[in-house]
């Protein structure tokens, strides 16, 4: 079906609705490109590899289309639950997918990995654009692109999500290979996951940020309440679930500093965007299972 809205840009052009995958390694910025795309932060984002755990749909509603956008997470190897169930989120992502975008962290170049999705990807017809990101990083700027011997791909860009340079004619490549169709959701919907489950994700992020080193990677957020009752504050309690007592002990920090601190951090996060205040109630449990058994990752939304 093939609607048409009234658009500055080209009002007989036909409205494009689809799917778009953004796939990439650990830290070649598909989240932060998310968060840009959409003008408002929805994604965790962290200089740590492997901050994205799960599937996030960014809805990207613009004149004359509708970008659903699905951020994965990093691609990467492992056999544990929780990166099998990485793995699961990035391939069914480009299962449903009508265009990727391969984002490389041009400074680090092209490697064996992108050459395997893209084949992937080719095999099912999926046209991919290659992405260079981070150009406003010098070892970014000056590296060698697109790179050589790469085939098959719909087209080669450069961009940063950091100052907007190359996004338009990113979102131009993107919308001329969607499909013809009317917007699937409400143009002021921002993700198809609920509230509750970016709020999750901001503790994380923040956790991620206050805590150091190895800790990070092996803790996970359980969100017990999130209470909307009163529209003018939402009252949030939240476990940050680590593995071990010692770990315990590192995330409370000298006084319970630690905690706080990523507390803090998330609320500020968390009321930007819901609008209004917060009350952010956060525990740190012991829990040594939580990354080890499939039914517990999807209570926590990883799979
Ligand atoms: N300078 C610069 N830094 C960027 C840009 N995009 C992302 N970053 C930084 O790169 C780091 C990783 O960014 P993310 O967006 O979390 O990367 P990701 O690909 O989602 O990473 P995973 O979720 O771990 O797979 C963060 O510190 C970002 O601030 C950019 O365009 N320019
Ligand atoms: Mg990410």
């Amino acid at each position: 079906m093939t609607t048409r809205v009234t658009s500055e840009a080209d009002e007989n052009a036909p409205h494009r609705c689809g799917v778009v995958a953004l796939l990439g390694c650990p830290n070649a910025g598909k989240s932060t490109l998310l968060n840009h795309l959409l003008g408002e932060k929805i994604a965790a984002v962290t200089p740590k590899p492997q901050t994205t755990r799960s599937q996030l749909m960014g809805i990207v509603t613009r004149a004359g289309s509708q970008i659903l956008v699905l951020d994965t997470p990093g691609l990467h190897e492992g056999s544990k639950p929780l990166d099998v169930a990485m793995r699961d989120a990035v391939t069914r992502a480009t299962e449903d997918c009508d265009v990727a975008l391969l984002l490389v962290d041009a400074a680090q170049g092209f490697e064996p990995v992108h050459a395997t999705w893209l084949a992937r990807l080719a095999k099912r017809g999926v046209p991919v654009l290659l992405v260079a990101t981070q150009i406003d990083r010098p070892e970014c700027a000056r590296a060698p692109w697109p790179p050589s011997g790469v085939e098959g791909v719909a087209a080669t860009l450069r961009i940063s999500a950091r100052t907007g340079a190359g996004v338009e004619a990113l979102l131009a490549a993107i919308v001329s290979r969607l499909p013809e169709g009317p917007p699937h959701f409400p143009a002021d919907q921002l993700t198809d996951r609920p509230l509750r489950f970016v709020a999750a994700e901001f503790v994380r992020e923040a956790a991620f940020l206050e805590l150091s080193q190895e800790l990070p990677y092996r803790l996970a957020v359980d969100l017990i309440e999130f209470d909307e009752r009163d529209p003018k504050l939402t009252r949030i309690r939240a476990n940050l679930l680590v593995e071990r007592d010692s770990q315990k002990r590192i995330a409370i920090g000298s006084g319970g500093e630690r905690v706080r601190a990523i507390g803090t951090r998330a609320r500020r996060d968390i009321e930007q965007l819901l609008g209004h205040q917060v009350y952010l109630e956060l525990r740190v449990k012991v829990d040594p299972a939580w990354a080890k058994q499939a039914k517990r990752l999807k209570s926590l939304g990883y799979r």
